[in-house]
C-alpha cells in the first residue's frame, strides 16, 4: 500500500500537547496515517520573523512536518484570502466578503511556499490528500514542479452556486487550479453539482461521465463524501460522562427543566443571533416555557482578529442580554451563553443530559456537532435534534426536525414540538439516525475517499 501524505492548514501534532484530545477529523486522519505510515504536513501555528522554517519530526509510524509563517503570510493568506474572501463567499455571505488583491497574492505565495517545502519530502508512489479551502491551488503548484503522484482534495465547507462563485474576481483561475487534482471530494451532492454546473456552464468545460469533467485539457473526478464522526467511541465517552461531577453539576442546575443545547465556534455562518431570536420567540409564543426552558449556548471564540468575528460577538452578546433582561426571573435565567470552549469529554456529557440539540447554521458544509449530538444520546431516553436545512448533515439525519434558520417562528414551532415529543417518537427518530451514523462513521468516510482516489 502506498504511503499517505496529508496536507492541511493546521496539523494535529503530538508535540503541541494534543494527543488524546483530537477532534473527529484528526482522529480519522491519524488512523489512516498509523495504518499505512505517512506524512502530515501543514502550518505549525507559529508566526516568526523570517517564516519558512520547516520542523520535521517522527512519532511512531507518522512523520510530522510543520512550517512557520510570517505575520504578513498570516494576515494575507489565512486571515485575508482564506477567512475574509473564500469563507464568507462559500457561505453565501457576499455582504461580508473582502476581495482585496493583496490577500490573493498572499494566498498564492503561501501555497507556493507549501509546495516548495513539501516537494523534497515526497516519494514517487505517495498518495497525497490535501484538505480544505486554504490550499486549493496547492496541487497546481506541485504539478508545475513536476509532481506526478495522485493528488486528492477534500472541501470541508460548501461549494457555492455558480452565481455566487462568480463574484470572486479570480473565480476562473481558482477553478482551473482545482482541476490539477485527480479527485475532488465534496460534503454533499449539492456542492458537487454546483461545481459541475460552474465547470460546464461558466468555464466551458465538458462532461466525460457522471463524475468526471474536463477543463482546458485536464480531467478531474468528483464525488460526494459526507464527513462523519467516531460514532462508537463518542457514544462510549458520553455514557461514561453521564455520571461525572461536571455533568451532575449541570443536571443539578437545570433540575426538572428542559435543557436546549447548542455548541458552535463563534462564527457568523452558525446562525447564533437568529437562534437566540428563535428561542426568544419560543418564550413569547409558548409562555408555558417561561421558567421551564433553559438554552445553553457554548460558543468558543474563533478567528477573533477578523473584524467580522468581533462584530458577531457583540451582536450575540446584545441579543442574549436582551432576552435575559426581558424574561429572566429571580430563580431562572433563560439563556446561558458561554464564550469559551470545553473538553470533548465534558461536551459529550452536556449533550447527553439535554432535551434538545439546537443546531441552526445559515450555511454549513456538514456540521459535525449535529452528528455528535446524536451519538451522545441515552438510547433509553434520547434528546431530539432540531437541525437547519442548510447544514450538509440535514441530508443524512432524517430523524431530525429540519428547520429553516431564517424563519424564527418556524424554529420556535419545531422547538415546541420537540419539547412535547413522546419518548417513543424520540427513540424511533434517534435509533434510525444512530444506526446510520454507526455504519457511516469517520472510518467509512476516509476509506471511501481514499479508495476512490486510488481508483482514479
Ligand atoms: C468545518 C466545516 C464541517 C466545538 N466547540 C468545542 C469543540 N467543538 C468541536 C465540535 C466539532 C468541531 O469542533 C466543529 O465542527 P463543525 O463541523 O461543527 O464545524 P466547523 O468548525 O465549522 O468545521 C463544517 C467540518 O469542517 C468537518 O468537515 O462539518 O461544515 O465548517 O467536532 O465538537 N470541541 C471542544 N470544545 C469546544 O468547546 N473540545
Amino acid at each position: 500500500m502506498s504511503r499517505l501524505v496529508v496536507v492541511s492548514n493546521r496539523v494535529s501534532a503530538p508535540r503541541q500537547g494534543r494527543t488524546g484530545g483530537e477532534g473527529g477529523l484528526a482522529v480519522g486522519i491519524l488512523a489512516a496515517l498509523r495504518e499505512r505510515g505517512g506524512l502530515w504536513f501543514g502550518w505549525s501555528g507559529k508566526i516568526t520573523e523570517q517564516g519558512g522554517n520547516l520542523d520535521v519530526f517522527e512519532h511512531g509510524p507518522i512523520t510530522y512536518a510543520t512550517l512557520d509563517l510570517t505575520a504578513r503570510d498570516y494576515e494575507e493568506y489565512y486571515s485575508g484570502f482564506a477567512n475574509r474572501s473564500l469563507w464568507p463567499l462559500f457561505h453565501y455571505r457576499l455582504d461580508l466578503a473582502d476581495f482585496t488583491r493583496r490577500y490573493l497574492a498572499g494566498y498564492q505565495r503561501v501555497n507556493a511556499l507549501f509546495a516548495s517545502k513539501l516537494l523534497p519530502h515526497l516519494q514517487d508512489d505517495d498518495q497525497i490528500w490535501i484538505h480544505d479551502y486554504h490550499l486549493i491551488p496547492l496541487a497546481d503548484q506541485l504539478r508545475q514542479a513536476g509532481c506526478k503522484q495522485k493528488i486528492g482534495f477534500f472541501l470541508h465547507i460548501p461549494w457555492p452556486a455558480p452565481e455566487v462563485l462568480v463574484a470572486l474576481p479570480n473565480h476562473r483561475s481558482l477553478v482551473n487550479s482545482l482541476c490539477a487534482y485527480d479527485l475532488i471530494g465534496f460534503q454533499t451532492e449539492i456542492d458537487r453539482q454546483a461545481f459541475i454546473d460552474y465547470v460546464l456552464r461558466d468555464a466551458g468545460g465538458t462532461q466525460i461521465d457522471e463524475a468526471t469533467v474536463e477543463l482546458h485539457g485536464r480531467r478531474v473526478t468528483t464525488g460526494a463524501y459526507p464527513i462523519s464522526i467516531d460514532t462508537e467511541n463518542l457514544a462510549k465517552m458520553a455514557e461514561e460522562a453521564s455520571s461525572t461531577r461536571h455533568t451532575e453539576r449541570l443536571r443539578g442546575s437545570v433540575r426538572d427543566r428542559d435543557l436546549i443545547v447548542g455548541v458552535d465556534r463563534l462564527d457568523y455562518s452558525k446562525g447564533l443571533v437568529a437562534r437566540v431570536e428563535a428561542f426568544e420567540h419560543l418564550l413569547k409564543a409558548y409562555p408555558a416555557n417561561r421558567g421551564r426552558a433553559v438554552f445553553l449556548q457554548i460558543a468558543p471564540p474563533s478567528r477573533s482578529d477578523v473584524p467580522e468575528y468581533q462584530h458577531i460577538r457583540g451582536e450575540l452578546e446584545a441579543a442574549c442580554g436582551r432576552v435575559n433582561a426581558a424574561y429572566a426571573d429571580f430563580d431562572w435565567t433563560p439563556i446561558r451563553y458561554l464564550n469559551k470552549g470545553f473538553s470533548r469529554r465534558l461536551l459529550t456529557g452536556f449533550f447527553r443530559v439535554s432535551t434538545i440539540g439546537l443546531i441552526t447554521p445559515l450555511r454549513d458544509g456538514m456540521n459535525l456537532v449535529a452528528k455528535e449530538y446524536v451519538a451522545c444520546q441515552n438510547p433509553e431516553d434520547p434528546g431530539a435534534l432540531v437541525l437547519s436545512r442548510f447544514a450538509g448533515a440535514a441530508r443524512e439525519l432524517e430523524g431530525a426536525l429540519i428547520v429553516n434558520p431564517y424563519d424564527n417562528e418556524g424554529v420556535a414551532e419545531a422547538l415546541q414540538s420537540a419539547l412535547a415529543m413522546s419518548r417513543d417518537e424520540r427513540r424511533e427518530r434517534w435509533s434510525a439516525m444512530f444506526d446510520y451514523l454507526r455504519r457511516h462513521d469517520i472510518d467509512a468516510w476516509r476509506e471511501a475517499y481514499l479508495k476512490a482516489l486510488a481508483d482514479t
